[in-house]
């Protein structure tokens, strides 16, 4: 497949992925969901799953298949909604969101068999794991590579900076962060909560480091992903991204009080409306 056509064949998954983001969202009626934080990176998760990572849904226990970490589990619906188009997750199973002994709860819960990898929530600490996973592949002698997904407010946490400085040591040159830097944490900005130089952090670590200006833009993801995934040069990559919290909603957008909440059946119809007119090439604003 060429280029543009697959740049074309991601974007229409990133269109299914964030309806199926509402629906799950919607579906845990007063629970709520944290929709903010998983649209912001749909077009990061999709480019990985659909354009990037060596991976078989009807094989999802395949040991060469690349690993991916969200370690904002908070954001499991973009996760879900990637595993649903890929075919590991049935759709049928979107109204279970939330739901009782359902699989999809609000933060990941490891289950290999639906393409759940690992747990995560805690934030912090699904990097950690991810640098471990590649750390372990890189001492077995396998080929495949780790992405993982980390939130700009995560990289508040200080085992965020002792598993990056442990991986550059290991030279695990097979794992790819991206940071997911959509400006917002839970309860403000992150440059107001805490604001810390990214660019330079990871480069004092030993991480080599690229910048996407658009990271809702699934070409500038594709070519960062691509040249992260190709350089085997003794040095883990990150991907800083910058994005839009509740991209591709209009009520939503850099709004925090959609970081995590409920949608009312009017905030529903709204949201799928936005969805419709995007995919007509209209702007929602
Ligand atoms: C260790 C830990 N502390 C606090 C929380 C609560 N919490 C959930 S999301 C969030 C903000 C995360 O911000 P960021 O990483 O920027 O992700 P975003 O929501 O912007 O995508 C916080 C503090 C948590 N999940 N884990």
């Amino acid at each position: 497949m060429n280029k543009n056509m697959l740049i074309d064949e991601i974007g229409k998954k990133t269109e299914l992925m964030r309806r199926d983001c509402i629906e799950m969202g919607y579906a845990a009626g007063s629970q709520g969901a944290h929709f903010g934080p998983a649209l912001s990176c749909i077009e990061i998760v999709a480019t990985m799953f659909f354009g990037v990572m060596n991976h078989d849904p009807q094989i999802p226990e395949m040991p060469e298949r690349d690993r991916f970490v969200m370690s904002k589990g908070h954001a499991s619906l973009a996760y879900y909604s990637a595993l649903i188009e890929a075919s590991y997750i049935p759709k049928d199973m979107i109204p279970q969101f939330k739901g009782n002994n359902s699989i999809l709860c609000g933060h990941p819960s490891m289950n290999i068999k639906y393409g759940i990898e690992i747990s995560s929530g805690s934030l912090g600490n699904g990097f950690p794991v991810a640098c471990g996973m590649a750390k372990a592949a890189k001492f077995k002698g396998e080929k495949h590579n780790v992405y993982c997904v980390v939130g700009d407010g995560e990289c508040n946490e200080g085992i965020i900076w002792e598993a990056a400085m442990n991986a550059a040591k290991n030279e695990l040159d097979n794992i790819v962060a991206v940071v997911d830097i959509n400006g917002f944490q839970l309860s403000g900005k992150t440059e107001e909560i805490m604001a810390i130089n990214l660019d330079a952090l990871w480069k004092a670590a030993g991480w080599d480091v690229s910048r996407v200006e658009n990271g809702n833009d699934v070409e500038q993801m594709l070519d960062a992903l691509m040249k992260a995934k190709d350089a085997k040069d003794g040095k883990p990559h990150v991907i800083l991204a910058k994005t839009i919290k509740g991209k591709g909603i209009s009520y939503m957008e850099n709004n925090l009080a959609f970081h995590a909440g409920p949608i009312n059946q009017e905030q529903y119809k709204q949201a799928i409306a936005d969805l419709e007119k995007a995919k007509m090439g209209g702007n929602i604003q």
